[in-house]
């Protein structure tokens, strides 16, 4: 029921965007040579690469040995957001599950709840957020700008992005692949059907590079249709123009629901990339990076320990040095990256554990019921694992 009903606001979305010219690719399609997949107009994915010049590293003095751990200077970015009162997350707001606003402009999804948790750890409210939407054009530069504090918005962690591009990563968030998406009626049932076929995808993206690698390494040719924003670039298939839709497989899990009519969409059973997802932080700022990392693995260990947003209370208690120290009821982990002792509490009583973030905004009672495959704990053969907290 719910489907149909995204099914129809994306088909009325489809249709104003036809109506305002939306549809149109933005770039000429770029034709695939013969033999040799994509190759003209080479596809960059990343806008030019800004030296980072900001962000005065804050770095903590070493605790001295056996000693009383020394008092950092919460600097650099740290200090701005504490200053400022909010933290200024870059998200996406067209991708339900991940980022996504409601026509109240509430954003909801995996990567928004990650932004309310470093805000709950550093102000105990997980509300104090300003959420600045970004295409995948535009999220570099907002982070090189310092128009963003920490992005966290499906974005790829990548070498050029972590070198050139001037991002420093956090842990990956979401382990994902790319896949493709065709028409069940298609007769399409692997890539190797595709020969020649047209494709839409969202330029600015590791899946541009990808589908271009894909092709060539299958010797299969193929047209490229290429759109700069995602929901243009999905209604253009949607509406018959593309053979095929390919984005990260939890992108395309989540525009399957706002096809007109989702049954009619199949995801093949391919893997193209790997995607791992993960915030991404200005270079150059070490103690804010430290900070995001050990919010992200806080929601890890957390689950690694059984502690819920629902059962934290019983673990007030609780005598197991490990806990104790990881919910800041002793010692005093947190300084050490400028963040309150119990940073880690207050990012579980707000926002959850990773398993509580997971489920809420991606499990079986969503409509993507998407298995957690790679991203569930080590101990249950993922490739979740968070580092000890002492
Ligand atoms: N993970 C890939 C793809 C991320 C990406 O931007 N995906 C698209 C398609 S699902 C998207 O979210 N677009 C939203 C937009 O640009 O507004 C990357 O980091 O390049």
């Amino acid at each position: 029921m719910r489907r149909q009903m995204l099914g129809v606001l994306a088909g009325a979305l489809a249709l104003f965007l036809a109506a305002c010219g939306g549809q149109q690719p933005q770039a000429p399609a770029t034709q695939a040579p013969a033999g040799g997949g994509l190759s003209g107009g080479a596809a960059t994915e990343a806008p030019a690469a800004v030296a980072p010049t900001t962000a005065p590293a804050a770095t903590a003095a070493p605790a001295p040995a056996g000693g009383a751990a020394a008092q950092p200077t919460a600097g650099g970015r740290l200090q701005t957001i504490i200053s400022r009162g909010k933290l200024i997350c870059g998200v996406n707001q067209v991708l339900p599950g991940f980022g996504n606003v409601d026509s109240a402009g509430n954003f909801s999804g995996f990567d928004v709840d990650f932004c309310k948790a470093v805000a709950a750890a550093i102000f105990d409210d997980p509300t104090r957020v300003e959420y600045r939407p970004l295409t995948a054009q535009e999220r570099f530069t907002a982070v090189q700008s310092g128009e963003v504090d920490v992005l966290i918005r499906n974005t790829t962690w990548t070498l050029t992005r972590d070198g050139s591009v001037g991002l420093d990563f956090g842990p990956v968030t979401f382990y994902d692949g790319q896949g493709m998406m065709v028409r069940k009626d298609s007769g399409i049932d692997t890539l190797e059907d595709m020969e020649g076929a047209r494709i839409c995808v969202q330029t600015g993206t590791t899946t541009e590079l990808n589908l271009a690698d894909n092709f060539r390494q299958r010797n299969l040719t193929f047209e490229a249709v290429v759109f700069q924003e995602a929901d243009p670039t999905f209604a253009a298939y949607d509406s018959g123009q593309c053979d095929g839709f390919t984005t990260d497989k939890s992108g395309l899990v989540s525009y399957q629901t706002k096809a007109a009519n989702p049954a009619d969409h199949k995801i093949l059973d391919v893997t193209m990339s790997k995607e791992p997802l993960a915030p991404s932080v200005l270079q150059g700022d070490p103690q804010w990076a430290d900070a995001v990392r050990w919010v992200v693995l806080a929601t890890i260990q957390g689950e690694e320990f059984g502690i819920t947003s629902a059962n934290i209370g019983d673990f007030a208690n609780s005598e197991d040095p490990n806990i104790r120290r990881f919910l800041g009821i002793e010692g005093e982990l947190g300084q050490g990256i400028g963040l309150p002792n119990d940073f880690a509490a207050r990012v579980i009583r707000h926002v959850g554990n990773y398993g509580e973030i997971y489920n809420r905004n991606l499990g079986p009672d969503t409509p993507f019921n998407l298995p957690r495959g790679l991203n569930t704990l080590y101990s249950e053969g993922g490739l979740l694992y968070s580092p000890p907290f002492r």
